[in-house]
Order: structure tokens, then C-alpha cells, then sequence
């Protein structure tokens, strides 16, 4: 039995006064410090936070993303060593292109044996050790990386990298922490304090006072988005302010999060196009490459950036054309926008045509999709489209998406029809972190149905089976739905694209495109999960109740729908 406090007990107390809920883990021999510390938690049944462990670095690290990206709230993870890092780095570089605080620590030993009485084993000397740190290994994608060296500063270190984690731009941060600073004695503060969330800070009365003139007159406004719909605050705040100004909003064609409600008469769909060259405002509010080439901006819109951080360090290269920035929290200016235009007030009866004017357009496009949909349905093999159309028909409204599709980033946008805030979330970085992310959106939002959307390539880069072990083993029944199109599209599409008359058109012979896959119903099954296959289209909306009627009863499952 532990008989001191050391840096164990440390980096738990830490993590309980920055309010963290869970501590998500791949484990190394380094975290017994850590592990004693929330076996004497339990013991002593002090408040805390949750430990899990997981079968990959990855998974741990998207759990917990997932968590914070529904919460708000920022959690800690836990990885082994250099080579745990590496393998969580997928997930860590995903967490800071999406703004996710986190702490992640990793451990080393320092001794390597030759300390009288402490043996952390040869393991450390012969394969893990990095020369020069393990910091060196997460630098360029991390927001501050050090090492906290010492029992007298790991408290206060963990205590920073988490404070520093959620103030703007919010993102990871990372530690490396010796085995020999996680056993040796720590003595708590004395000032035994709750860490305050960050702050929220303000765009300034003039710039709200300036772009209020200047929607109040605009005659042409449009609102651009790409991830105002992060926080329900934000979304419920757009929405206000969009109706009491008739403003048209166009999500991007890759939103990152439901912004705006789809069935909302001011949804202007996902083009930019119509309103290029005819805007005379263009509000654009978190949107990372607006325009696209970057530089291909409106011709005559005045540009006003509404984003807590709209020059990313997580980006080479970004050109907004913005006239003026409100880099405040984006929910408050929105509603201080609101209340200055109250002020001022408006023509309501522009205000009025406009809604009408947009009104009608909503209807056009919503028509447009509708006949896409009666379309796709009669088709076989199945078509994307109807999959969308099916999962809208038989989903509860308060369905949660993750999305990791590919090639049909657009359609899924288009065709499935959400109106909740926080009904999408999309992976960001590289592939193979959706699951991980629905486990944590699952893990915050219990109640609700976390569907991941999913490519047939995409799947097998996330780690599946340690991802189905995780629903399984945490009760976090989610569903996957596999846009299983049977190979890599968008490698091949890419190709005919460069080389539309090259050799592998030619000669049918591509590479980089073929998929030979598993029967994935039987992975679900595996695991006690519902697995099924699906490859005619009346059977979808069956199939997907059946797989929804899975989750609901507490097991995982995997829809493997056969797409054309
Ligand atoms: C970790 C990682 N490796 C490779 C890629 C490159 N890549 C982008 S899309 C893709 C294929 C995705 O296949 P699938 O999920 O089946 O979608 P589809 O192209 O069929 O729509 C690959 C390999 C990537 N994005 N991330
Ligand atoms: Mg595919």
C-alpha cells in the first residue's frame, strides 16, 4: 500500500480540480502511480474522475474528444510512453484542427535501473526511450508540449497545460511525466482550489455597433457557416438572429457541425454560388477556407468574420478577404449583434420581402431534394441518396451523427435532414477516428441515438475491435452505418480525375482503390453486437430499425448497406 502522496495522486487531484470527468487511457507499467491513486479514490469514495482504459492510443484519445466536442467540457488522456504517443497522434492531431482541449500526458523513465531500489525494467533503455523527449514527438500538432520534471511542479504543470488546453485557440496539450516523478512524494497545495473554466471573451462594442449598421442596411446579406452549430448556444443564437433579420444561411458543402435547421425557411442549402456576386454582406462565421480557391472571395460583399480564432496555427495557408473581425465568443456576439440591430432598426418591409423571397428558394431546393430522394429509392444497388432519405425516415429526431465519410461528404449534407443543434459531429484529420468519437459523443449523450456514418475504407482504419470492446465493455451501444461502396471511390476518382486519359483508364487496371473487405456483421457479432448487411433498398428502413432497436436494448451495431 501506497503510504505517501505522490505525482500519481498528483495528476488525479489535478485532473478533479480542473473538473475533469474522465481520464481515458491506453495503459503502460508508468500509470501503477496513477492507477493506486483511483484505487484509493474508490476506496476512500472521493469524488473524481472515471478511469478507462482502452485497447488503443487512438480510441483513447477520440473518446475523449468526442466527450468534450458534446460537453464542452476538456478531459485527460493518459498514454504509454513514446510509442502509446505515436499511436494516439491520429486522434491528437484531429483534436487540434477541431479546437478540442485536452490534456495528454505520457510517462518515461529517466533511470533506467540505476537508481538503488527502483528497477522500472530494461524495457525503457532497450525500446522505449526517445533521445532527446517524447515531446519532440507531438510538437507540430499540440498547442505547448514540456516535460513537468519534478514532484514539486507536476501539479501546477498538469494544473497549466489544462488551463492553457481551453483558452482560445483551444487544443491539446501535452506532458511528459517521469516514473520517478509519478512515484515520488508530492505534497498537495496548500491553496486547495477549483480551477475556473476559461473566460469568455467579448468582440468589441464598436465592431458590434459597425457590422449591426451594416446588416441593417445591407440590402443582398448572406450568412456563411462551416461550424457556428459547435455549441447549442451558438446555433440557438444564429438562429435568432437570422430570423429577426431574414438572413439566407448557406452551410458549407463540408460543415463540420448542424449549423442551422435544415427545414428552416431562411436554409439556403450548401452552395455559396448564388450569393457570390450578388452580396453586399457576407457574415462569415467560423468557417476555416471560405472560398475556395482561398483567395476566389465574393466580388463586392463587405466580409465580417465572426470566429473566436479565425487565423488557425493548425493551417499553412488561409486568405478570408475579410473587411473586419469579431473574434469574441461567437454565441455572445451574435446575440449582441441581435440587440444592436434591435436598436437601430430596420426596414421590415424589405425584411419581409426578403423571408418571403427566401422563403421560396427554400422550397425550391427542398422539392429538388425530395425528387432526388423518390428517385434514388427505386434504385438497386442501393443508392447513397436513399440511405440518407432512410436514415431520416427511421432515426428519432434527437439522432446524433459522427461523420467519416468520403465521397459523400456532400450528399450527406444534403439528404439527411437534421434540425437539432448537435446533431452532427465530423471527424477531422486523418481516418480512422470516427468510432472513437462516437464512443465519447455516446459516452455525453446517453440518452440519444450516436450513428457513425462511415466509408467501407474508413472503417478499417479505425480500431475497430477495440472501438466494439469499448461500446461493449462502457455500455456505449452506438451504430455504425457502413456507405459501403466496396473500394476507395475518391482514390479512383482522383485518379481518372489527373489522368482522365491515362494508362489505368485505359486498361481498367487501378491501384490504390480496392478493397477486399471482412464480413463486417460478423465483427459486431463478435462482440455481441447486431450485425447485418444490407443490399435491397426495401429492406433498408427494416434493417436500420432492427439495427436501432440493437442500441436501444444495450448492444453495438454494424449496418454493412451495399451502395452503388
Ligand atoms: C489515415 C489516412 N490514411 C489515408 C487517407 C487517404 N484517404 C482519403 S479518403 C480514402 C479512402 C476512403 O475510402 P472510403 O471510406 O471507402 O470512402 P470512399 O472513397 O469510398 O467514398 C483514403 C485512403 C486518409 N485520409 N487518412
Ligand atoms: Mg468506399
Amino acid at each position: 500500500m501506497k503510504n505517501q502522496l505522490d505525482g500519481g495522486e498528483a495528476i488525479v487531484e489535478a485532473c478533479r480540480k480542473l473538473g475533469v470527468d474522465y481520464i481515458v487511457s491506453s495503459p503502460g507499467t508508468e500509470w501503477a502511480p496513477v492507477w493506486e491513486a483511483m484505487a484509493n479514490q474508490a476506496r476512500d469514495g472521493k469524488n473524481g474522475p472515471g478511469f478507462m482504459d482502452c485497447w488503443h492510443e487512438t480510441l483513447a484519445v477520440d473518446i475523449a474528444a468526442g466527450y468534450t466536442l458534446a460537453t464542452g467540457r476538456m478531459q485527460a488522456v493518459l498514454l504509454h510512453a513514446g510509442s502509446g504517443l505515436l499511436q494516439g497522434t491520429m486522434g491528437i492531431h484531429g483534436a487540434w484542427l477541431a479546437s478540442v482541449p485536452m490534456v495528454v500526458i505520457s510517462g518515461e523513465s529517466m533511470t533506467y535501473g540505476e537508481q538503488d531500489g527502483f528497477d522500472p525494467g530494461a524495457q525503457w533503455i532497450n525500446n522505449l526511450s526517445i533521445p532527446g523527449g517524447t515531446t519532440r514527438l507531438v510538437e507540430p500538432i499540440v498547442k505547448f508540449a514540456t516535460q513537468a520534471g519534478s514532484p514539486h511542479t507536476i501539479y501546477e504543470s498538469v494544473i497549466r497545460a489544462g488551463e492553457m488546453a481551453q483558452r482560445a485557440p483551444a487544443g491539446p496539450t501535452y506532458l511528459s511525466v517521469s516514473t520517478e516523478t509519478l512515484m515520488d512524494a508530492w505534497t498537495p497545495p496548500a491553496n486547495d482550489r477549483m480551477i475556473p473554466a476559461a473566460p469568455r471573451t467579448l468582440s468589441a462594442p464598436e465592431d458590434i455597433e459597425r457590422l449591426a449598421r451594416l446588416l441593417a442596411k445591407a440590402e443582398n446579406p448572406v450568412v456563411l457557416t462551416e461550424g457556428a452549430g459547435r455549441e447549442v448556444e451558438t446555433y440557438d443564437a444564429l438562429v435568432a438572429l437570422c430570423e429577426q433579420l431574414a438572413l439566407p444561411v448557406v452551410e458549407t458543402p463540408s460543415a463540420i457541425f448542424a449549423n442551422f435547421p435544415k427545414e428552416h425557411e431562411l436554409h439556403q442549402g450548401h452552395s455559396f454560388a448564388p450569393f457570390k456576386d450578388e452580396a453586399d454582406l457576407a457574415i462569415v462565421i467560423r468557417t476555416r477556407a471560405p472560398w475556395y480557391p482561398p483567395s476566389d472571395g465574393p466580388s463586392k460583399a463587405v466580409v465580417a468574420v465572426i470566429d473566436e480564432t479565425p487565423h488557425r496555427d493548425n493551417m499553412v495557408y488561409q486568405s478570408l478577404q475579410a473587411d473586419m473581425y469579431l473574434e469574441g465568443n461567437a454565441a455572445q456576439t451574435l446575440r449582441d449583434l441581435a440587440d444592436a440591430v434591435a436598436g437601430l432598426g430596420v426596414d421590415t418591409t424589405a425584411v419581409e420581402e426578403r423571408r418571403s423571397r427566401l422563403a421560396r428558394s427554400h422550397d425550391r431546393f427542398r422539392e429538388t431534394r425530395l425528387g432526388m430522394r423518390a428517385e434514388a429509392r427505386r434504385k438497386t444497388p442501393i443508392d447513397p441518396i436513399w440511405l440518407c432519405a432512410a436514415l431520416g425516415e427511421v432515426m428519432p429526431d434527437n439522432t446524433i451523427y459522427i461523420d467519416e465519410v468520403t465521397s459523400h461528404t456532400p450528399l450527406l449534407r444534403q439528404h439527411i435532414d437534421w434540425n437539432r443543434p448537435q446533431s452532427l459531429f465530423t471527424r477531422q484529420g486523418g481516418l480512422g477516428q470516427g468510432l472513437g468519437l462516437s464512443l465519447g459523443v455516446k459516452l455525453a449523450k446517453r440518452d440519444q441515438p450516436v450513428v457513425t456514418l462511415i466509408g467501407d475504407g474508413g472503417f478499417l482504419y479505425n480500431p475497430v475491435l477495440q472501438s466494439l470492446g469499448a461500446a461493449r465493455d462502457f455500455n456505449l451501444p452506438i451504430m455504425a452505418v457502413i456507405f459501403n461502396n466496396r473500394k476507395y471511390v475518391s482514390m479512383q476518382g482522383m485518379h481518372r480525375k489527373m489522368y482522365p486519359n491515362g494508362t489505368a483508364v485505359e486498361t481498367d487496371n487501378f491501384h490504390g482503390t480496392h478493397i477486399h473487405a471482412p464480413d463486417f456483421t460478423k465483427i459486431a457479432e463478435a462482440f455481441g453486437g447486431y450485425g447485418e448487411q444490407v443490399t435491397d433498398p426495401d429492406e433498408l428502413e427494416a434493417a436500420l430499425r432492427r439495427g436501432l432497436e440493437a442500441v436501444s436494448g444495450g448492444r453495438a451495431a454494424i449496418l454493412d448497406v451495399v451502395v452503388g
